[in-house]
C-alpha cells in the first residue's frame, strides 16, 4: 500500500478554499503566525512499534485485520502515517518484540520513508521463550544477581542494535516493585536497580541518553521500584548527566500535577523524554487529548516555556513519542488523531502571550493569568497545524484521506484479515 503524491495534492486541493479562508482569518487576529506554522512543521513525534496493530486488555483483544506482521510492515505503516500528516518521522523499537534481521536494510527502509530510530525500548517485564531466568519477582530489583545480570546483558544488547541503527537513546521501563505489603526490601530493591542501571549505563556510548521511566502502579500494585518522578530522578542524578527522567502522562496517581512535575523536571535539566496518551482512571493509554485537552495544552505550556529558557530546540530538545493502545480504533487512524491533539497543543503553547502572563503574575493578578491561559487554549488552532501539513505536502485532513483512499480495507487485502502484530 502506498499513497500516491497525486492523491494527496487532489484532496488538498478539494479542501483548498475552505482551508485558506479559516487560516487567512486567523492570521489577521494573531501575531507571529508564520512563526507557529515554522515551528510545527519541523515538530515530529516518534511512533513506537507496538501501537501499529490494535491493543487488548486482560480480557481479550479483537483484531482489526490488515495488521503489520514484520518490522518491515511496521515501518511501512509508520511511513503511511508519515506521507499523511508529516509530523510522525521516527519509530521506536522495542526488542524483543521487534527483531531487526538485517540491519542495512531496515535502514534503507528508514530512509525511503524518512524515518528515524527513536529510543529503544528493551523488555524485562516478561519472560521470553528459552530465556534462563525468570522476571517473575522482578529484573533489576531482583534479590538473585543472576536475574539482575540477564536484565543488565539484555539492555546492553538492545544498545548495540540501538547503534546499529542509528538511534542514540534507551528508554528503560521496569515492571519491577511488589504486590503485597512484605514482600519487598524497599532499600535493597533500589539498590540492586540503580546498580543494575549503573552497568547498563556504563555501556552507553558517548553520545547515548538512558531514560528512566516511572509507573506508580501495574503490574504491580503495592509498590514499584520506580514509582514516581522522584524515584525516576533519584536514579538519574546519582547516575549522571547522560540519565534523564521520561514522562509518560498515564503513569501517575489520579489528580497527579503532571505540569508541575515537567515544569520542575526541565529546571533541572533531567527531563528527557516524553509518552502521550490520555486517562480517565490509570494508564488507560487512550488516544492523546481524547479526555483532558486543556490538561495537555497546560503541559505544553511549561514545555514549551521551560525549553525556552533553557534555549532548547522544541523539535530535538526531547524524545517526543506517543504510547497509546486502543481496543476499538483502527490503530493507524487513532494515531493520526493523537499527532494531530498533539500538535493542536503544541500550537496553543506557543500561543499564549509568555510576557503578559509574567507581567500579570508579578502582579498577582490571577484573572488575568487565567485569561492568558484560556485564551490561548480556546483559540481555533487546527488551520495552522493543517497550513503547516499543507506546506509539508501533507494532507489537510489526514484521517479524511486514509478513509477516502480506503487504507485499511487494501492493507487486509495485502495482509489478510487475521494478522497478529507482535506487542501489547
Ligand atoms: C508501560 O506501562 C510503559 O508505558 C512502557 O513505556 C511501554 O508501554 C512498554 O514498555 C512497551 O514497550
Ligand atoms: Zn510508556
Ligand atoms: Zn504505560
Ligand atoms: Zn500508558
Amino acid at each position: 500500500m502506498k499513497i500516491e503524491r497525486y492523491q494527496i495534492e487532489e484532496h488538498n486541493s478539494k479542501l483548498a478554499q475552505s482551508h485558506q479562508r479559516k487560516f487567512e482569518f486567523l492570521t489577521q487576529d494573531i501575531q507571529g503566525t508564520e512563526d507557529i506554522v515554522q515551528k510545527l512543521m519541523k515538530f515530529q513525534i516518534a511512533i513506537p512499534s507496538w501501537a501499529l496493530g490494535t491493543g487488548g486488555t486482560r480480557f481479550g483483544r479483537f483484531s482489526g485485520g490488515g495488521e503489520p506482521r514484520s518490522l518491515e510492515e511496521k515501518m511501512g505503516d509508520i511511513g503511511l502515517l508519515h506521507q499523511l500528516n508529516q509530523s510522525s518521522g521516527a519509530i521506536s523499537l522495542h526488542i524483543p518484540w521487534d527483531i531487526p534481521q538485517n540491519i542495512q536494510d531496515i535502514k534503507a527502509l528508514a530512509a525511503q520513508y524518512g524515518l528515524r530510530f527513536d529510543a529503544m525500548n528493551s523488555n524485562t517485564f516478561q519472560d521470553q521463550p528459552g530465556q534462563e531466568q525468570s522476571y517473575k519477582f522482578g529484573s533489576m530489583q531482583h534479590v538473585d544477581k543472576a536475574v539482575r545480570k540477564q536484565a543488565v546483558d539484555h539492555n546492553i544488547e538492545v544498545i548495540k542494535q540501538g547503534v546499529a541503527l542509528g538511534s542514540d537513546s534507551l528508554t528503560v521501563w521496569l515492571a519491577d516493585g511488589s504486590s503485597f505489603p512484605g514482600q519487598l526490601n524497599f532499600r535493597r530493591a533500589f539498590e540492586n536497580t540503580l546498580e543494575s542501571l549503573q552497568e547498563i549505563y556504563a555501556a552507553l556510548p558517548e553520545d547515548w541518553k538512558v531514560f528512566v521511566e516511572y509507573k506508580a502502579f501495574e503490574p504491580n500494585f503495592y509498590s514499584t521500584t520506580v514509582g514516581d518522578w522522584g524515584q525516576s530522578l533519584l536514579y538519574a542524578n546519582k547516575l549522571g548527566p547522560k540519565a534523564y527522567t521520561l514522562v509518560d502522562l498515564g503513569h501517575h496517581l489520579p489528580n497527579a500535577n503532571i505540569e508541575q512535575i515537567v515544569s520542575l523536571l526541565l529546571m533541572e535539566g533531567k527531563l528527557g523524554g516524553f509518552h502521550f496518551n490520555d486517562s480517565k482512571y490509570g494508564d488507560d493509554d487512550l488516544t492523546a487529548g481524547s479526555v483532558k485537552p486543556y490538561q495537555l495544552f497546560l503541559i505544553f505550556n511549561e514545555l514549551v516555556a521551560g525549553m525556552d529558557a533553557k534555549g532548547m530546540d522544541h523539535a530535538s530538545g526531547l524524545g517526543w513519542m506517543i504510547d497509546a493502545s486502543h481496543n476499538v480504533k483502527d490503530p493507524l487512524e487513532d494515531l493520526l488523531q493523537s499527532v494531530e491533539a498533539i500538535m493542536m497543543a503544541y500550537a496553543q503553547a506557543l500561543l499564549v502571550d509568555k510576557q503578559g502572563l509574567e507581567e500579570a503574575r508579578l502582579q498577582n493578578d490571577v484573572v488575568r493569568c487565567q485569561e492568558i491561559l484560556q485564551n490561548a487554549f480556546r483559540t481555533d488552532v487546527r488551520p495552522l497545524v493543517a497550513e503547516a501539513r499543507l506546506r509539508a505536502n501533507a494532507a489537510l485532513n489526514p484521517v479524511g484521506l486514509f478513509r477516502e483512499l480506503q487504507v485499511r480495507e487494501k492493507l487486509i487485502g495485502e495482509r489478510g484479515y487475521k494478522t497478529v502484530a507482535t506487542g501489547l
